[in-house]
């Protein structure tokens, strides 16, 4: 009986994500373009997926586990147990608008057209918030709707803050605080729920450590 656990295939958390098996001793050689890898000295086999996918593997249980954005999880909606935050992978989900804009309070999106990545969040932040709005969904390059005429805000994934700089985009609120996190299946059998709370045993130890 082995786990199998999802991680990203390549992208912002594939190398933490890797690095925090290690770090958990579980030696696996993830070679360049392997689908999926077997660890050498823990019953884990590990799928390199594209982040958007991981959520529904574990929920079909084609894997046990997965590591992934707090945000692509909370996007997709599926019922996954979230294990454990890892610490990596910090950003935010924020709304920006054009640095021109007025901008005091939430209602100053009324009416506005929004282009995001995650028209599912958005609409529940708008609902919670009372705010109606029309919401674009774009699946890349969001920061580019304002300035050609696609939208007049957006709500995207932020960590530096940078890349809304560079695109005369200033941050006003912030939809949704994310990091990297462990997801389970809902109906993982006593065995396989055993060898998680091994990992997550050491996965504790390694953060506990780093603090
Ligand atoms: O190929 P695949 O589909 O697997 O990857 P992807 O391109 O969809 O995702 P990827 O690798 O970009 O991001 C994976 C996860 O990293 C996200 O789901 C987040 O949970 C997390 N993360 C952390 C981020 C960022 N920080 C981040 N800054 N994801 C994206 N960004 C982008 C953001 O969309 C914007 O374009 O970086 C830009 C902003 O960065 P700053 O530093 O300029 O603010
Ligand atoms: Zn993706």
């Amino acid at each position: 009986m082995k786990l199998r656990i999802a991680i990203q295939k390549s992208g912002r958390l594939h190398e933490d994500s890797i690095k925090l098996l290690k770090e958990c001793g579980i030696d696996i050689n993830n070679g360049v373009n392997k689908l999926k890898t077997e660890a050498t000295n823990f019953p884990l086999e590990v799928f390199f997926l594209r982040d958007d996918d991981i959520p529904q593997y574990v929920e079909d249980g084609v894997a046990d586990l997965g590591i992934v954005g707090e945000n692509v999880v909370l996007e997709k909606g599926y019922p996954l147990e979230t294990v454990e935050k890892l610490g990596f992978g910090k950003c935010r989900l924020a709304m920006a608008v054009p640095k021109s804009m007025e901008y005091a309070t939430v209602q100053d999106l009324h009416g506005k057209r929004i282009a995001t990545s995650y028209p599912v969040i958005v609409n529940d932040f708008l609902k919670k918030a009372g705010i109606q709005a029309e919401i674009h969904e774009i699946s890349g390059s969001v920061e580019i709707a304002p300035g050609i005429g696609l939208a007049e805000a957006i709500c995207d994934l932020v960590s530096s803050g940078s890349t809304l700089f560079m695109n005369g985009l200033k941050e006003v609120e912030t939809v949704l605080r994310s990091e990297a996190v462990l997801v389970a299946n809902s109906k993982l059998t006593a065995e396989q729920k055993m060898l998680l709370a091994k990992l997550v045993f050491r996965i504790q130890a390694v953060k506990k450590a780093k603090n």
